[in-house]
């Protein structure tokens, strides 16, 4: 069971992830959050998807709201009522799917 984070390690943890984030993380006492928007339905849901998969293999799971063309999505560890490392893996790895792609 991973360790639920303090505030202070939350903000410097936070302060990592958005150095790499083309959009920034948000985080509360309470969760990590941020709204991607893409161009329409089918793009937001086309990263839901891709998001989906992600999350099954770290079995770790967004709370998650999709309206048109937004993904508000929140990440916190329900098992300690926190946010904790594994909060983090999944907001970068989905940082990853909106990064640009190299050729
Ligand atoms: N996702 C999130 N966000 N928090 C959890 O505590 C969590 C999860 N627990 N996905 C996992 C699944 C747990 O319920 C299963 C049994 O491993």
């Amino acid at each position: 069971m991973p360790v639920k984070l303090d505030p202070d390690a939350i903000a410097s943890a936070l302060r990592e992830l958005n150095m790499t984030a083309a959009t920034p993380w948000e985080a509360d006492a309470g969760a990590l959050s941020k709204t991607f928007r893409f161009k329409d339905f089918v793009e937001a849901f086309g990263f839901m998807t891709r998001a989906a998969l992600i999350a099954e293999a770290l079995d770790h799971h967004p709370d998650w709201r999709n309206v048109y063309n937004r993904v508000e999505v929140r990440l916190s560890t329900h098992d300690v009522g926190g946010v904790t490392s594994l909060d983090f893996t999944l907001a970068s790895r989905l940082d990853t799917l909106i990064a640009p792609s190299p050729l």
